[in-house]
């Protein structure tokens, strides 16, 4: 078939699919793209040509259609994932954070930028890099480290092996990512006679990888010696819908459960057994567990230091690791047992081999973390989901509010600032309402368009986008895309008037805010801590055509939550929150570093309680 470039290698996304468990989906069912001299005239009209079959979109930042891209593959369980094709230059460099979000938290996305000229005679083109000694690098080698697989289609032939090598990677549970194909400008429009064989429908199995019996042995083993288990479930159990399983074996055999933030919501029911969030942003009933186990289940994590509050969370001098995971290098993290395995299929056979085994839940353990729990539940009565006279709402109580009026089929999204750590340790999952947080890469920005890339993947209920104030700053705009699109979501702002979680940092840190609230100079400081600044978030949201409203007291962000649900459009509610006000920390330490030396004696005592605490906490665990 004689087809360009462009044309064959959309006619060869339209006859990919993805399967697992016997449900077939199309494996790219849609393409994001903002057109430039690099792909206007190649992918552009190839895209034209396509129609309906092969949707277009059109987004208003590149980075943002990455990040529609990755929402979309998380709410997906990585079964679909969306194309995005950029012009060259700057439009391609754009989707570099997407690049990383994607290839940090192991979700499939396929990036299209378009490249300098093949055939070189023109150069350099417009936007085109000219790196002095290497003619054939162009800013597209930036996407070597962020993607799980990169070519460069310099020959029409070479899809032949560039695009079954990428289907590959993206259906890869253990090897997904940003996967990158860069498209020459002139080489997206060549002709070349393809086989009409490469474009018959082709179904790739998302493998279940069984675990091999002999470390299910060996991690069954373990449990009878243990007499503190815990299970720390990431995001891993979402991807592989392993739930089900999870549950039934924490509630068997008594083993409690904490959360990372990407396997938030792991535990669907309101169980006994579920302590929340795990780590420095997580429950401090959590913390307790962690750091008392003597062993741990780790399933589906990377361990990031959120988690593992820099190697310091867990103080067992005793405490030992299993970790279930598709990727072999997680598994092996913390010199933990490695059982190299989906996690579905691993929890079933740890379930049956624990049965075997004769496993007993350990009531005094269960006892123990009952209590911690329940302290913490008090805590958030009388503490965090209280409001404080004199005081405006905190974003505990925010938190609380939305989540009450949450129902079944309703999704939260957070990725930077406080919001996913609020979310982490405050939101209550049960009853179908699916939290989504983004904190692998943590990018600001990510939220409104991942909103709109879980409500493409079919959300059923709310999609609500729980953001602050700086990080909307950052990238308001693809609301203008959600109200092209029909894509509903409903827009939560917290206006605490300042990058506050990364106030509070400094303050524990330098001891001493500076650069990180939304003030004017002062003409007599010459420093950011003039008058705050007046920004009619609201307007904004407005003057995109969204929906807005402003509140200020509990009772008025009920009211605006049940106008948005009732509101067909997508709508921002500005709500105004106390700006240093924060729920109360989980005990578990993370690893920031002040300033070894400085004249402040605040700056000094800090490093040397920094210092003390990292001696006291921080282990290697091999
Ligand atoms: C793209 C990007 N730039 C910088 C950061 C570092 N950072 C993390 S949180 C944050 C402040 C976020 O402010 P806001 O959204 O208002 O949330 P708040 O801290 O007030 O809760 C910054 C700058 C980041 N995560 N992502
Ligand atoms: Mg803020």
């Amino acid at each position: 078939m004689r087809l360009t470039v462009a044309q064959a290698l959309l006619r060869f996304l339209q006859a990919q699919h993805s399967e697992r468990d016997g449900e077939t989906r199309r494996l790219i069912p849609a393409v994001f793209g903002i057109f430039g001299h690099g792909n206007v005239a190649g992918l552009g009209q190839a895209l034209e040509e396509c129609g309906p079959d092969l949707p277009y979109y059109r987004p208003f930042n590149e980075q943002s259609m990455v990040h529609t891209a990755i929402g979309y593959a998380k709410a997906q369980r990585r079964r679909s994932a969306l194309a995005c094709t950029s012009s060259i230059g700057p439009g391609a460099t754009n989707m570099l954070s997407g690049a990383a979000s994607a290839t940090v938290n192991r979700l499939p996305v396929l990036l299209l930028p378009g490249d300098i000229y093949a055939t070189r005679q023109q150069g350099p083109v417009l936007q085109q890099l000219e790196h002095p000694i290497s003619a054939d690098l162009s800013v597209n080698d930036c996407f070597r480290p962020v993607s799980r697989f990169f070519d460069r289609i310099s020959r029409p032939e070479q899809l032949l092996t560039a695009l079954p090598e990428a289907m590959r990677v993206l259906t890869d549970p253990a090897d997904c990512g940003a996967v990158t194909i860069a498209l020459p400008q002139d080489v997206q429009s060549h002709a070349y006679d393809y086989p009409a064989r490469f474009f018959e429908r082709r179904s790739w199995r998302i493998e279940r990888r069984p675990p091999d019996p002999q470390s299910i042995r060996q991690a069954v083993a373990w449990p009878k010696e243990a007499s503190r288990p815990l299970i720390i479930a990431g995001g891993g159990v979402l991807y592989s819908e392993a739930s089900h399983e999870l549950e039934t074996f924490s509630e068997e055999f008594g083993v409690p459960v904490a959360e990372t933030s990407a396997g938030k919501g792991a535990v669907r029911r309101s169980s006994a057994m579920l302590l929340g969030g795990g780590g420095v942003t997580g429950t401090p009933a959590a913390a307790k567990a962690m750091s008392e186990a003597d062993l741990v289940l780790l399933v589906g994590t990377r361990l990031s230091d959120f988690t593992t509050g820099s190697h310091s969370a867990f103080q067992n001098a005793d405490v030992r690791f299993v970790h279930v995971n598709v990727s072999r290098q997680d598994a092996c993290k913390l010199g933990a047992l490695p059982v190299v395995s989906d996690a579905r299929e691993a929890l079933r056979s740890l379930t049956a081999a624990a049965r075997e085994a004769g496993l007993k839940p350990k009531a005094e353990h269960a006892r123990d973390l009952t209590g911690a729990k329940e302290r913490w539940q008090r805590t958030l009565q009388s503490e965090v989901f209280a409001p404080r006279p004199g005081e405006a709402m905190s974003q505990g109580e925010l938190v609380g509010i939305l989540n009450a009026e949450a129902r079944a089929g309703d999704v939260v999204i957070a990725a930077a600032g406080s919001p996913p750590g609020d979310l982490l340790k405050l939101w209550d999952a049960s009853g179908g309402r699916a939290c989504h947080i983004e904190f692998g890469f943590s990018c600001m920005g990510y939220e409104i368009p991942a909103g709109l890339g879980v409500r493409l993947a079919g959300a059923p209920g709310e999609v609500y986008v729980y953001i602050g104030d700086g990080t909307y700053l950052m990238n308001p705009t693809e609301l203008v895309t959600a109200l092209q699109e029909g894509l509903k979501i409903t827009i939560v702002l917290s206006e605490n008037h300042g990058y506050q979680v990364i106030r509070q940092l400094q303050m524990a840190r330098a001891g001493r805010s500076f650069g990180n609230e939304f003030r004017s100079r002062d003409p007599k400081s010459r420093r950011l801590d003039g008058e705050y600044l007046p920004i009619d978030f609201a307007k904004n949201a407005e003057s995109m055509g969204a929906r807005a409203w402003n509140v200020r007291t509990p009772d008025e962000l009920r009211r605006a939550l049940r106008d948005a649900r009732a509101e067909p459009r997508s709508g921002v509610i500005v709500v105004e929150t106390e700006k240093h006000r924060f729920p109360p920390p989980s005990g578990v330490w993370w690893d920031v570093a002040p300033a070894e030396v400085s004249e402040d004696a605040g700056t000094r005592e800090l490093r040397r309680a920094y210092e003390r605490d990292r001696e006291r906490l921080q282990r290697f665990y091999f």
